[in-house]
């Protein structure tokens, strides 16, 4: 702790603080025009000018540390004086303007209060770049802060915003001609931190800046970020980074910052809408709940419980999915219940269950700047988990040395010291020679092995004939590669991340148990700065899994067999004897008969699920298929008999589940649309109407959390009160308890020692032949999120408005395509049409497709193969040929 005196008030500030949080404490504003607590400071406005007594002339107080004792003044008349004479400089340079969102800005408040609001300023006309859908530039507002060039630069890591000097005078503008083709990627951090409003939100120009704010979680990937919205005649009509938030530290993503308009589209789901005579029409609740009971009820009759499927939805709340599985078990009778995870990382919640005792990342993400080595594979963190990738992007930039494994050029392999490019789907024989090289050269942790670990043996002759050779003939990566990036990793704190490109393979669950052994024998478990940590898809895939959507599992990712009884005597009823299906397996069963409803809660199966065609066959052979989801997706659209209008993610309290563990809470900020209403109540209400009120009496989303603590002894103590103030890891057995940055610290969830587990190579099938010559490798991009039914419906459309083949330019010019040309991609499961985009980014023989679109719908070409362990379908590997269309 520092004394400080600032205007003869004793302030006391925390060791490292400066003069302006110094300032700031004792309540003088200071118009740090070019600071911004996010960026290093720069000292360059000189508005935030100050004396310090014993100094020969005054600094700035933002790029000056406090120390004890010092007696600062900011109220001189000298100091005064200049502070007005630099403002009114500025001003002379910034365009005044009537519009309503440049009347507030700090720049405006600043030149208010420090007397230069009379200072002549240019009229000109605006001189805006409109051409950005979320990011209007007006650059005859800027003062020349820099603001937006640093943080550009030292929070996203992107460089757009570039430094020009034009005749006397420095200025700034994108690395592109226009904001539009710049290198930008709309997270809006320089937006959010232009003092001026040369920089504004698109759809803010005209407006003041709204007076609500409510912080919630972003409701897209598992990242977790935390959000202000900002509230108008009750819509969301803005979105700002929680500064404070552990997770994103004042950053958002361009999804999460301008992806929020779905919420009021015109075409959400408003009513419920019944299928009759071939088309859907509405109907009102009380009509939807009993039609549901009725024919649940008598399908159930018919063919007993088990010709039942229920999936929980990875978008949802932990309420919402925690009262889905009950529902199944409880009401329906079955164990067949299951969500997205099943297609994501459910391999990784079971190589993780079951090597080490738990299904989830072993470490937090502050672990990013605390590694000494980043271990990225199959993960394209800058694109899916934009905040995760920038924090790993300035480790690197910090010091960390990183390491990316991925058959792609991503945008993380230039900041990677190596860069390991492997076939697709080889990643287990890439793996064992990396162990065979720790193992040969002696850098394993044997200490940690000895103390923790066992199966060595038997893993060392696994890995023996794994030399570097033999995988560079296998994987592609040349041996020395394979070398470096063992002495690398085997050199840690090393903390690994990692992706679909490890688990959507048919042997998806044993490349990420080959990644744990390398932790393991590297002793990187248990330790900060180090572990094994998927980087989880949806908002809420780690919760709806862990709340007990998964035929195999309980709520706190009991076992079945484990939690049998106490769950018997939670819930007051015995639980079902036959083991649950996975979807695909649901799928299956519907082709055969066995199968007969399906009640499918915000996941849109038809068009993410892989070979299209056969999902569709399952579909039309089901007798009753229920649709709750926002819009009338594509599953809605061609199958549901019934469908349901949710509450979205900002219509409803609860909490969400992030990779990291992290239980943080969501808000209603807006009331849902005509009749939507919230996932659990709908669930409920059929529940009642089945004769099970009694179970599914909650009042509140917290009445249900309070039930899932009572079964899930690891939540505890994580109280809606205590989530007032910022999530909290699980395990958190009592309410003194902080939460688990790190598991396994002292021992495994399996018990004191984890077991190494050899693994033989397994190729996958989809390998190029004659007929079908590249291998496509699917997957997603940063504008667009999954079946796009959100995005698709906010600013961020613009950016990436069709689903894209990536080629590389031999390919491209083999077959006779060029940039934008439309290709007819064929597999041996079907064909789709795509726009083709040359890029060096992939590799010959291995185009790149996403599948965020029902217009090109990219699944109806992938396979029908899946994990051996968890049925996780092998979305990354599709042997194709490529043809103009
Ligand atoms: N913008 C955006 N963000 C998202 C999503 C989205 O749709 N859009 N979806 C969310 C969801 S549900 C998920 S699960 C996550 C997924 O996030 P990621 O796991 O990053 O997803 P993908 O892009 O599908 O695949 C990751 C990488 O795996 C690589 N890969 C393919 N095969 C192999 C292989 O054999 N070995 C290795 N080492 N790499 C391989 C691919 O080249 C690709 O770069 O993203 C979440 N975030
Ligand atoms: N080819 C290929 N296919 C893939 C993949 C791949 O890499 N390649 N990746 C797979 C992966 S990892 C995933 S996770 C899946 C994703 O596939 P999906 O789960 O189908 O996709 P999402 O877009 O995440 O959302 C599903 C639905 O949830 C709805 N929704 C959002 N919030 C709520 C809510 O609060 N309540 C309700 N009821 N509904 C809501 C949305 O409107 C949407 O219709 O795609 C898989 N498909
Ligand atoms: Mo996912």
């Amino acid at each position: 702790m520092l004394h400080v005196t600032v205007d003869g008030r004793e302030i006391v500030v925390a060791d490292g603080a400066s003069l302006l949080d110094a300032t700031r404490a004792a309540g003088v504003s200071l118009p740090a025009l070019c600071h911004d607590d996010r960026i290093a400071p720069a000292g360059a406005c000189r508005g935030c000018l100050v004396a310090v007594d014993g100094w020969a002339r005054p600094v700035a107080a933002c790029a000056t540390s406090a120390s004890d004792g010092l007696h600062v003044h900011t109220d001189t008349a000298d100091l005064v004086a200049t502070r007005r004479t630099v403002l009114g400089l500025l001003a002379t340079t910034c365009r005044a303007d009537e519009a309503p969102a440049l009347q507030a800005t700090p720049f405006e408040a600043a030149l208010q209060s420090h007397g230069a609001a009379d200072v002549e300023r240019p009229r000109s006309e605006a001189a805006a770049d409109t051409s950005h859908p979320c990011i209007h530039v007006d650059l005859s507002r800027c003062i020349a802060c820099f603001r937006c060039v640093r943080i550009c630069d030292e929070l996203q890591g992107q460089g757009t915003w570039q430094i020009w000097q034009r005749g006397d005078r420095t200025s700034v503008a994108p690395d592109g001609p226009t904001m539009r083709t710049s290198s930008c990627v709309g997270c809006g951090a320089c937006v959010d931190t232009c003092p001026t409003g040369a920089l504004l939100d698109a759809a803010r120009v005209d407006a003041a800046p709204p007076l609500t704010w409510v912080r919630t979680v972003c409701p897209y990937c598992g990242t977790g970020c935390e959000v202000r919205l900002g509230v108008e005649d009750g819509r969301v009509v803005a979105a700002r980074p929680v500064l404070d938030a552990p997770v994103n530290k004042g950053h958002l993503c361009v999804k999460g910052r301008y992806g929020y308009g779905f919420t009021h589209a015109e075409d959400r789901l408003v009513q419920p809408l019944l299928r009759t005579g071939g088309r859907l029409r509405a109907v009102s609740w009380a009509r939807a709940i009993g039609e549901i009971a009725t024919r649940l009820d008598g399908i159930r009759t018919t063919y007993g419980p088990d010709s039942i499927g229920v999936l929980g939805s990875a978008r949802a709340t932990n309420e919402d999915n925690y009262v889905v599985q009950k529902f199944a078990r409880v009401v329906v009778g079955t164990h067949n219940v299951d969500c997205c995870a099943r297609v994501c990382h459910a391999p990784s919640a079971a190589a993780l269950g079951r090597m080490l005792g738990t299904g989830a990342a072993t470490n937090v993400f502050d672990d990013i700047e605390r590694a000494r080595t980043i271990l990225v594979a199959g993960a394209n963190a800058t694109e899916n988990h934009p905040i995760v990738g920038a924090r790993i992007r300035q480790a690197a930039r910090h010091g960390a040395r990183l390491i990316v494994i991925d058959p792609r050029r991503i945008e993380l392999a230039d900041a990677a010291l190596l860069h390991l490019a492997p076939r697709p789907g080889t990643n287990v024989p890439l793996f064992a020679a990396l162990a065979h090289v720790i193992l040969a050269e002696g850098l394993q942790d044997q200490a940690f092995i000895d103390a923790r670990v066992d199966g060595l043996d038997e893993y060392r002759v696994s890995v023996e004939s794994w030399t570097p050779e033999r995988a560079a003939d296998v994987t592609g990566v040349p041996a020395d590669d394979i070398r470096r990036a063992a002495r690398l990793y085997a050199d840690g704190p090393s903390l690994s991340v990692h992706g679909l490109g490890l688990t959507e393979h048919v042997r998806g669950t044993e490349a990420v148990m080959a990644l744990v052994n390398l932790a393991l024998i590297t002793g990187n478990v248990g330790r900060p700065g180090a572990g094994v940590n998927p980087l989880r898809g949806q908002n809420n895939v780690q919760g709806a899994a862990h709340m007990g959507c998964e035929p195999a599992t309980l709520t706190g990712g009991t076992p079945l067999p484990v939690g049998r009884a106490a769950f018997e005597s939670a819930w007051g009823t015995a639980l079902p004897h036959t083991p649950g299906l996975k979807l695909p397996d649901m799928l299956d069963a519907a082709l055969t008969g066995a199968m007969r409803a399906l009640w499918v809660v915000g996941y849109d199966v038809t068009l993410s699920n892989p070979t299209a065609s056969e999902t569709a066959r399952a579909f039309e052979s089901l007798d009753f298929v229920v649709v709750q989801d926002l819009f009338l997706n594509e599953t809605a659209r061609a199958h549901a008999h019934l469908v349901l209008p949710a509450a979205g993610p900002f219509e409803k309290d609860g909490t969400y589940m992030n990779a990291e563990r992290r239980i943080q809470r969501v808000r209603r900020v807006v009331s849902p649309p005509g009749d939507a209403r919230e996932d659990w109540q709908i669930v409920c209400d059929v529940a009642r109407a089945m004769g099970h009120g009694e179970a599914f009496a909650f009042g509140s989303a917290e009445a249900i959390w309070d039930e899932i603590r009572r079964v899930w002894p690891g939540a505890r103590g994580i109280t809606y009160p205590r989530l007032e103030h910022g999530g909290l890891c699980w395990p958190c057995p009592d309410e003194t308890h902080p939460g688990t940055d790190v598991l396994h610290r002292e021992r495994f969830g399996v018990g004191p020692r984890a077991r190494l587990v050899p693994l033989a190579y397994v190729p996958t099938r989809e390998t190029a032949t004659e007929a079908f010559p590249l291998v496509l490798v699917t997957g997603r991009t940063l504008a667009a999120f999954n079946a796009g039914t959100m995005t698709e419906r906010t600013p961020c459309h613009a950016l990436r408005p069709s689903d894209v083949l990536d080629l590389s330019p031999a390919d491209a010019a083999r077959l006779g395509l060029h940039e934008g040309q439309v290709a007819r991609v064929t597999s041996r499961y079907g064909t789709c049409v795509l726009q083709v985009h040359v890029t060096r980014q992939v590799r010959d023989g291995e185009p790149f497709a996403t599948f965020h679109t029902r217009a090109a719908f990219v699944n109806r070409v992938t396979g029908p193969w899946r994990d051996t362990v968890t049925a996780t379908p092998e979305y990354k590997v599709t042997a194709v040929r490529v043809e103009p269309a």
